[in-house]
This record gives structure tokens, C-alpha cells and sequence, in this order.
């Protein structure tokens, strides 16, 4: 297991170098061509969760990841029980973005046990969802409103809020498939207003939104659904993201 994620993350932030995480959906994993895609381009994480599992699949998703790759491996839990020790770290996510003291704390409490049994890395991540066009998988689960995608000052205070609450990471997602990504100019200015990094993803599904993305400030690239369908995508996706300069 590999525990240095954060400490990578944080210093890969600092030289400006930015990061891609490739997300798999257990429910839709079918072939390992995703993971030889991303060996071969050095994606830098591979993100393994979703918000509904209807097959059972998370652990044999997780365990044929690990055998295939040494890319480190995140859970991103769609629920509290997706937990495996064999990943390498997990996104603890606390929902700041919206009012449901479940998700802020209270399934927290009920997995917490297992958390630490598992001796995952944790990364204690503030969630944010962001309206995209269409009401997502995430915010109906959630049960939650997302910040409205032009209420860029609701943003900046949310994340600010979860940085001083010691959180390590800031998620901000326009939810799985969105029909829009979060814009640039919300990006840019919660960025600017936070020194921890910046995670993005949703609807984002070509080199050239990955890199607006990038220029606007965010320091982890999530895409899933677009490689869902053309796993190609990953080798432009990913040079796109590593070949940004600022
Ligand atoms: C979803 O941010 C992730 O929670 C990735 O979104 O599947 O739209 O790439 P996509």
C-alpha cells in the first residue's frame, strides 16, 4: 500500500505540475484496456467508486485494477461501505456543498471502524457538487442542491470554509456525465482563494476541457464516462494534462 498520495499531490501542486485521474465505475468494468491505457500514459491515479453498484463488483474491480496496474489506487466512495484495503488511500468525502448531515458526518461515524481497519491513506476531501445543465446521479442520491454553477462567490466560501476546517483536498464536481463542466472562472477563483489542491471532474471529456480545467487552477484532472466510451481518449487526455505549463 502505498501511503505518500497526499504528500505527491501536494508537491506535484507546488512545482505546477498537474495530475489525471482516471475513474472506473465497478458497474461498468468490463475489460482491463483501461488500465493498459493508463500504464501506458502514466496516468497518476486511478480512482475506483460509483454512486450506485448493482453488481457486487467492487472488490474484484478493485483487486483486477491492483494486479494490473501500479498506478496508486483511490477509492471515491459512492456510499461508506465501499471500502478495500486493497486500494491504496480513499477520498473521505464530507458533502460541504450541501445540508445533509449524513453525508457532512453521519455515515462518518458508522464507518469510521473500518476506515482505520483498513489502513488506507486517508484523504479527508470537502465535496462539492456543481449544477451542470441537468440534475446528476450525485445530487439525487445525495439528496442535496448543488452550488449553482454561476454563484462562483458560494463556491470560493465553501471551499475556504473546508480548508479551515482542516479538510486536505477540495472536490469540485459537476457530477458523472455532466452535460456542462464547471467553468473556468469558478474554477479560477476558488482556486485562488485555497492553498490546498484542487480536485475537478465532471463532463469534462476531451484533451481541450481538460486543459481549460488546468489553466483555470485545478491540480487533479477526474475524467470517467468519456473513457467509458473511447478509452483512446486516456493518451490525449493525458498529454494534454502533462504537457501543461503555466
Ligand atoms: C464524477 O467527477 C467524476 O464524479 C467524473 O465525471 O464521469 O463525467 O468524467 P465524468
Amino acid at each position: 500500500m502505498q501511503k505518500k498520495n497526499y504528500e505527491n499531490i501536494v508537491k506535484n501542486k507546488g512545482k505546477g505540475k498537474k495530475l489525471f485521474a482516471v475513474l472506473i465505475d465497478p458497474d461498468k468494468f468490463e475489460s482491463t484496456e483501461v488500465i493498459t491505457n493508463a500504464n501506458r500514459e502514466g496516468v497518476d491515479f486511478i480512482m475506483v467508486g460509483g454512486s450506485i453498484l448493482s453488481n457486487g463488483n467492487f472488490e474484484k474491480c478493485i483487486q483486477t485494477v491492483k494486479k494490473n496496474t501500479s498506478i496508486p489506487i483511490l477509492i471515491f466512495p459512492g456510499n461508506h461501505l465501499q471500502i478495500s484495503k486493497n486500494a491504496d488511500a480513499i477520498l473521505l468525502l464530507s458533502l460541504i456543498s450541501g445540508r445533509n448531515p449524513e453525508l457532512l458526518i453521519g455515515k462518518h461515524v458508522i464507518s469510521a471502524p473500518l476506515v482505520k481497519a483498513s489502513q488506507l491513506e486517508i484523504l479527508s476531501t470537502g465535496y462539492m457538487l456543481i449544477e451542470s445543465g441537468k440534475q446528476t446521479a450525485a445530487s439525487y442520491i445525495s439528496n442535496t442542491n448543488p452550488i449553482p454553477a454561476d454563484k462562483n462567490d458560494i463556491a470560493v466560501c465553501t471551499a475556504m470554509a473546508g480548508e479551515q476546517l482542516g479538510l486536505k483536498l477540495i472536490y469540485m464536481d459537476a457530477g458523472s456525465g455532466a452535460q456542462n463542466p464547471i467553468n473556468e472562472a469558478m474554477i479560477k477563483k476558488v482556486s485562488k482563494n485555497i492553498s490546498i489542491p484542487l480536485i475537478v471532474g465532471g463532463g469534462i471529456d476531451s484533451p481541450q476541457k481538460a486543459l481549460l480545467a488546468c489553466k483555470a487552477g485545478a491540480d487533479i484532472i477526474v475524467v470517467g464516462n468519456a473513457i467509458e466510451k473511447n478509452v483512446s481518449l486516456i493518451e490525449s487526455i493525458a498529454k494534454a494534462i502533462h504537457s501543461y505549463k503555466k
